[in-house]
């Protein structure tokens, strides 16, 4: 009984995380695709920004971005791409402080229209070195993003492994202060 609840499980699992999940993204990546992305939450000012809108924020170019999942594998490079500072989106947006303590404890979580999520924090965005390559992307050697990677998308680019947070199909960011 409990070897076949096991086998259950562990089909579930392989259905939702393994490498048929992976091999449909692949296959037909074209449904993710997202072409703007909302900013809510904790903000004074609600946005929706398509990739025209943020072209409006000064621009970020960056060279070369090896790709390493968390597992250490090599998974790919970003080159030669455009995007702005997240940093300058949410500074925009006007993160809510009521206190002067309120920011030490908001989170900013990117979510891409594949159901992946990310978690910041404030204090990494806009208190230490990691804000400096937080990039929200949309250009390619000059070219719109492909479907692979939606039109908009983001990378964290000082990680040491830059995978995880390289975020496929941007679809928002959400500032949220944790429950005291
Ligand atoms: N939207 C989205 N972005 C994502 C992922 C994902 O599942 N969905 N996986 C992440 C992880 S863990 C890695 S290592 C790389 C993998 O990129 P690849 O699928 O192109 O190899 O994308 C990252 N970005
Ligand atoms: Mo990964």
């Amino acid at each position: 009984m409990i070897h076949t609840i096991r086998v259950i499980l562990a089909c579930c699992a392989l259905a939702l995380c393994g490498p048929s999940a992976a091999a449909g993204k692949a296959a037909n990546p074209a449904q993710y695709v997202t072409e703007s992305m909302t900013v809510s939450g904790a903000v004074e000012h609600a946005l929706t920004l398509r990739v025209a809108d943020l072209r409006q924020f000064p621009p970020q170019q960056l060279g070369e971005v090896p790709l390493v999942c968390q597992t250490g594998a090599k998974v790919g490079q970003l080159e030669n791409f455009k995007g702005v500072l997240l940093r300058d989106i949410l500074e925009k947006a006007v993160v809510v402080s009521h206190d002067h303590n309120d920011v030490k404890k908001m989170l900013i979580i990117a979510t891409a229209s594949d159901g992946y999520k990310v978690v910041f924090s404030w204090s990494e965005i806009f208190n230490s070195p990691v804000g400096d390559g937080v990039l929200v992307f949309f250009e390619k050697d000059g070219q719109p993003l492909a479907d692979d990677e939606g039109r908009i998308a983001m990378v964290s680019s000082k990680d040491l492994r830059t995978g995880p947070r390289h975020v496929k199909w941007l679809q928002g960011i959400e500032v949220r202060k944790i429950v005291e």
